[in-house]
């Protein structure tokens, strides 16, 4: 096999300075994100005083609270966390929808890396098995896909 030239991302969060950028509907299930998140983040060698969570009424200000974090540019990466649970109307579509889209759109105009881990489940059942159960912690996901990506980024010349 040829040597071929392959960039990966170390996971060491020493040095850098990332925000939680969390909804507080459903905080039950949304806490457990944040606590994954946060419980990643130090045992990967994440210093607390560098790390900073902001909590907004829902995932739909999610994408405007983003929009801020990454214009500040003091930051390395930001991680966002929510739950979207399909209720008996069509409220959810939109709240998914636009949190979604308006997140990955920031990401790309800024380059800021940001990971998602906003849940969208069609119950609270769905939710509970992805918050630190059956389904592990989509929020320990997002966090550990925001550190890869960033140390991904700084190799990039
Ligand atoms: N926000 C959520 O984060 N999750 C939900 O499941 C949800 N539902 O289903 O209504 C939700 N709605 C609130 C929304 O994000 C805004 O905070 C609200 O519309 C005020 O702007």
């Amino acid at each position: 096999m040829q040597h071929i030239k392959t960039i990966e991302g170390r996971l060491d969060a020493k040095g850098l300075r990332i925000a939680l950028a969390a909804g507080r509907f459903n905080d039950f299930i949304v806490d457990k994100l944040v606590g994954g998140a946060v419980d990643y983040l130090l045992r990967h060698g994440m210093q607390k005083e560098n790390l900073t969570i902001y909590k907004v009424p829902g995932a739909f200000e999610l994408p405007v609270l983003v929009k801020r974090l990454a214009q500040k540019k003091d930051l390395d990466g930001i991680v966002c966390l929510g739950a979207v649970i399909r209720g008996a109307t069509p409220h959810f579509d939109y709240v998914a929808a636009e949190a979604t889209k308006g997140i990955a759109q920031t990401s790309l105009e800024t380059g800021m890396p940001v990971g998602f881990g906003i849940l969208t489940t069609d119950n609270l059942e769905q939710a509970i098995e992805r918050a630190g159960s059956k389904a592990g912690n989509k929020g320990v996901e997002a966090a550990a896909a925001v550190l890869e990506l960033i140390r991904v980024l700084e190799q990039v010349d």
